[in-house]
């Protein structure tokens, strides 16, 4: 007994003094830089994620010093919610943004959001690309780099739509294009702003549509040997089983309201990664840049894609109204030097590399994460959770579950994810629901969720659902 009350009685004594001895020893400690990399449309296609195809060997060289987050979800797989929410830490449901014409700002002038927070604390807050939707910046946000808001009309967003349907391998010199473009004035920007702590948001339009990107990238592909979905269709086609409201009627973005042939599906997936080798590409001259100017070591890199896309699955191109794995599965890599287990050794040399975690985590997550990796005190009104403790530790115990939100007309869908499950419903009383077992079916092609060995799972998702979205 004597010797379990010394352990004790030492134990306390180490958890008392553990923030004070934190404290000093990051006294002498620069504080760290953060780059934060927003990818326009980008699912996990890339060669870290286990994509067999696609090439992105910038990405995946990124990965094997991150932590990679391999069930990583968008609360809403459109741009302005997906975005307003990563950024001001709270679900759509909170935001009351659920398309891409309204800004959070109205409504709630005096939020802080993530890069506000950080200009706050006396870091540089520089933006160059897409980070908040385009036309709805916020000023409050950057130092350098905001732009002024436009109106945005939802006709506009039509209008738009109807402009991108195509794909364009350019010939000319790639200078001109926006994501190179991109790529240069946020290394010039690193080259100013480096003897100071900042946060420098990059985002990259590709491979959102138009799928426009140098010819050298789509020589990569032959779309003759581009594999379609096991659930392609010609149009978006509900699986027996499924109610009618998980998908639209008709075709959206690449195919707006006309059917897709299994050729044209394979060209339109090719230049889609065209796109992500172009979009690996320019990441990985900025990488470059951050390494010659030996920032790397005292740098946070978080990358990820604004939400999910349907490259044909259940006959459904892009991501809009989607409450399935591909509209809400994201690619997100984390590193973040001296503040994540080191990468097991060995592990690099065979190509593998980097630690993966299974969690099921959220871009909502982002915005508490850098607080606390930033050492700043987390606001208690963000409605997502640090993954510091998965950058610790990428297999410690985590009982959180990623919730995504998705409008099909008037009705707004919910859907939760755990590590196994997906479980969504499209009305109040439970009756319009999909469950799927990811474990055996990661293409979500069965509904369970009016299986009666099923019911103890479907009420326990559904009590998670009611907890979460409860208040609204
Ligand atoms: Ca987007």
């Amino acid at each position: 007994m004597k010797s379990f009350h010394q352990l004790s009685s030492c134990a306390l004594l180490l958890l008392v003094a553990a923030p004070m001895q934190q404290a000093n020893a990051q006294e002498p400690a620069k504080k760290p830089n953060v780059l934060f990399i927003a990818v326009d449309d980008l699912r996990p296609a890339l060669g870290c994620y286990g994509n067999p195809i696609v090439k992105t060997p910038n990405l995946d060289k990124l990965a094997k010093s991150a932590v990679l987050f391999r069930n990583a979800y968008c609360q809403f797989p459109l741009c302005n919610p997906s975005r307003t929410s990563m950024l001001t830490g709270k679900h759509p449901t909170t935001t009351k943004i659920t398309d891409n014409s309204k800004h959070f700002r109205d409504a709630f002038p005096d939020w802080v959001t993530l890069p506000e927070l950080f200009r706050l604390a006396g870091y540089s807050t520089v933006r160059v690309g897409k980070i908040f939707h385009g036309g709805l910046d916020d000023e409050k946000s950057w130092v350098e780099g905001a732009e002024p808001r436009k109106e945005r009309k939802p006709q506009d967003q039509k209008k738009y739509a109807q402009q991108s349907d195509r794909w364009v391998a350019f010939e000319e010199n790639a200078e001109s294009l926006l994501d190179t473009k991109t790529t240069e004035r946020a290394i010039a920007l690193l080259e100013k702003h480096k003897d100071k702590p900042f946060f420098l948001a990059v985002g990259y339009a590709r491979p959102h549509s138009p799928l426009i990107a140098p010819k050298k990238y789509f020589d990569l592909y032959d779309p003759s040997n581009i594999p379609l979905p096991v659930d392609f269709a010609a149009k978006p086609t509900v699986r027996p089983g499924v109610p009618e409201i998980a998908l639209p009627a008709r075709n959206s973005d690449l195919f707006i309201s006309r059917d897709a042939s299994e050729k044209e599906a394979r060209e339109y997936i090719a230049a889609y990664y065209a796109c992500v080798s172009y979009m690996d590409a320019e990441v990985g001259r900025l990488l470059d840049a951050l390494d010659r100017l030996g920032l790397r070591d005292n740098t946070i890199i978080v990358f990820f894609g604004d939400h999910g896309y349907h490259l044909g699955e259940k006959g459904k191109w892009s991501k809009h109204g989607s409450l399935y794995e591909v509209a809400l599965r994201v690619p997100l890599l984390i590193s973040a030097p001296g503040r994540q287990l080191p990468s097991p050794q060995g592990r690099g040399a065979g190509g593998e590399g980097g630690q993966p975690c299974n969690r099921p985590v959220q871009l909502l997550d982002i915005y508490p994460t850098l607080v606390e990796l930033g050492g700043f005190p987390v606001p208690k009104a963000l409605e997502g959770k640090s993954l510091a403790p998965l950058l610790r530790e990428p297999a410690a115990g985590w009982h959180h579950a990623a919730f995504s939100l998705a409008q099909r007309g008037k009705v707004l869908g919910r859907s939760v994810r755990t590590e196994r499950f997906r479980y969504t419903e499209w009305d109040a009383e439970g009756k319009l629901a999909e469950l799927y077992d990811h474990v055996a079916d990661p293409h979500e092609l069965r509904n369970l969720a009016a299986e009666p060995m099923h019911a103890a799972s479907v009420a326990r998702l559904r009590k998670l659902l009611q907890e979460r979205f409860s208040q609204e």
